[in-house]
């Protein structure tokens, strides 16, 4: 059997979530509450880390979500997420890194300022700029496919259709982009996405919470240096 320790919120766990829910794998969803108890002892001995997600698959354990999703991958190939061809192998790999290393960061950025308040940081504004990078990138490599790689849902789809139908909550309209705009939408009625949907009540926490950020990273870094150093 294999196990997920995840939180519902979790931007990282919840691409596991959907990718073994689209591989049609069995599985145990184990919930980790990151107020703290990911510094704890006993999940220090899951992950030294202290973050999520984590698989556990019988005796072997994965952490880091891009690693996770190659493991199931390779292990679970029945119902395949990744390519071989050239082109479409280039195109998902391209979308899950600029995803990760472009689009998160910004959305990371946005998501903890307040729309409520009328200044825009210099910050805010690139961040705002890189996500519109990433969108008209997605949009062009997209074009006209139902697909990043063609007609196969990918891990392009698990990496960046989890992100994308959040970005007009976060200031950066879908407007500009009316392929990408029909993918997300098509990818939101899928049975998998409905599953790991986020109430709106869930969200609006999350983004209360993700606000005081830097805050509760100032006082985390303390307790992580001593559970860590514990450990
Ligand atoms: N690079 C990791 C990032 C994992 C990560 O930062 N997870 C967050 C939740 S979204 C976490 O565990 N945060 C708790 C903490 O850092 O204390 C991955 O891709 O799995």
């Amino acid at each position: 059997m294999l196990t997920l320790y995840y939180a519902r919120p979790s931007v990282y766990a919840r691409l596991v979530w959907l990718a073994l829910l689209e591989k049609q794998l069995p599985f145990e969803l184990i919930p980790v509450d990151l107020s703290g108890k990911q510094l704890e002892p006993e999940f220090l001995a899951v992950n030294p880390f202290g973050h999520i997600p984590v698989l556990v698959d019988g005796d072997f354990r994965v952490i880091e979500s891009l690693a996770i999703l190659d493991y199931l991958e390779a292990r679970y190939p029945a119902i395949s997420l990744l390519p071989t061809e050239a082109v479409a192998l280039a195109k998902v790999r391209m979308v899950q890194m600029v995803a990760f290393n472009e689009l998160l960061p910004a959305v990371f950025k946005l998501l903890m300022h307040d729309p409520a308040s009328d200044q825009v940081s210099a910050e805010v504004e690139y961040a705002q700029l890189r996500a519109r990078t990433s969108l008209a990138f997605f949009e062009t490599l997209l074009a006209d496919a139902d697909y990043f790689a063609g007609e196969q849902l990918t891990l392009a789809e698990i990496v960046a259709g989890t992100i994308v139908h959040k970005m007009p909550d976060l200031g950066v309209p879908l407007t500009r982009y009316p392929q990408l705009s029909r993918w997300s939408e098509r990818l939101l009625v899928r049975p998998s996405w409905q599953q790991i949907e986020l109430s709106a009540e869930e969200w609006s926490n999350f983004r209360r919470r993700m606000r005081v950020m830097p805050k509760i990273w100032q006082r985390r870094r303390q307790q992580r240096m001593t559970a860590l150093t514990r450990h």
